[in-house]
């Protein structure tokens, strides 16, 4: 039995203030899961595990850092916290908040953000407000805003943030012994990129587990560290990363570089492909999460890496049931049956 989050199993690595208060929702510990039949698709000859993150308590990796950030809010005081989000954030946030006492507000881009996003946010009682513009432009609010008045910023810009998702990285060593060669995940506003090269560099330090390359995915049309610039209006099926000017792109850009690895972009044909794919492996992603492993397979499509004899860690980021209309818009409706035995024989008897 795990009784503890991530803070207290890490406590020795994880840079926090004396004064946090710890909250946690005992996240973390999420599975590696080993899927030997998708390598052998995808060419063989290398080792694939999925670390499924959305198994988290509000179903996203965000809860890794939410506890650390809450806890540090908490153990300064503050009553109100604020964020903005493409939606998952915004849950994890309006989580912690409800189980730390605190006030949760959470700014989300109108009519982008998926239904069990939204929902949880709303069921954990959080004040949502909906921008008339973009995840960025609701960025730059709360950052302002969070200047001007007491009111606690735990975006991924708030350090503590990185300090709690670090332990994702620190997991991934303990389960395997060492580092993975590669590392594949999506890039939204690249926190979660920038914890994972921090993690694996401060893991390597203390326990000499080595080093991944790391291969950050963003959707095609929302690829501002692959395009070399910001895009104004990303656009994109996987809604958690429709970011076009990510906060901490220039560190994703240099954990990429020092990592000798890639940023790449995917397009939504080949995001949603990935998420039917990985069903198919009983693991029901969203579809951003299944971006890190539609950037991989077209890179081994491509020629453009080698993985014969490597181990290879993909971070599934997300829950499918945080965005089930994307499923469901896209289905067949069910058939209607007579309630009668001949009838389902009929169907399901060859
Ligand atoms: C499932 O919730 O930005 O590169 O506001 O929800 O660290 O931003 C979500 C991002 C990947 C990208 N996968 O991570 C938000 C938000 C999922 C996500 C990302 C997000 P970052």
């Amino acid at each position: 039995m795990n009784y503890h989050g991530v803070l207290q199993r890490y406590c020795h690595l994880s840079d926090l203030p004396d004064y946090s208060q710890t909250i946690t929702l005992f996240e973390g510990n999420t599975p590696l899961i080993p899927a030997p039949r998708l390598a052998e698709e995808l060419g063989g000859g290398f080792e694939l595990f999925i670390k499924f993150e959305g198994l988290n308590p509000t179903g996203s990796f965000k809860d890794r850092g939410m506890t650390a950030a809450i806890s540090e809010a908490v153990g300064r005081e503050a009553k109100t916290v604020i964020c903005a989000s493409t939606g998952n954030t915004a849950a994890s946030a309006a989580a912690y908040a409800a189980r730390a006492g605190l006030k949760a507000v959470v700014l989300i881009p109108q009519g982008k953000v998926a239904a069990g996003k939204l929902a949880g946010a709303v069921a954990y009682g959080a004040q949502v407000l909906q921008i008339d513009g973009s995840f960025d432009d609701a960025l730059a609010m709360v950052v302002e805003i969070s200047e001007r008045h007491p009111i606690a910023l735990v975006n991924s810009i708030n350090p503590y943030r990185i300090e709690g998702q670090k332990t994702a990285a620190f997991e991934i060593c303990d389960t395997l012994k060492q580092a993975p060669d590669w590392l594949c995940l999506p890039v939204g506003n690249a926190g979660n990129i920038s914890a994972y090269w921090a993690g694996f560099k401060a893991y390597h330090e203390h326990k000499f587990t080595g080093l991944p390359r790391i291969l950050g995915v963003q959707a095609q049309g929302a690829a501002p560290l692959v395009l070399g610039h910001a895009v104004e209006q990303p656009e994109t099926v996987a809604t958690a990363i429709r970011i076009g000017r990510p906060a901490r792109g220039e560190q994703a850009l240099q954990a990429a570089e020092e990592s000798r690895g890639q940023i790449i972009a995917a397009s939504d044909e080949s995001i949603l492909a990935m998420q039917k794919r990985l069903a198919k492996e009983g693991l029901w992603v969203e579809p951003a999460s299944a971006a890190g492993l539609a950037g991989l397979a077209k890179e081994l499509q491509a020629g453009k890496i080698n993985l014969q004899g490597k181990r290879v860690v993909v971070i599934c980021t997300g829950h499918g049931l945080k965005d089930p209309d994307i499923i469901t818009k896209a289905m067949a409706k069910p058939n209607t049956l007579p309630p009668k035995l001949e009838a389902l024989e009929e169907i399901i008897i060859p």
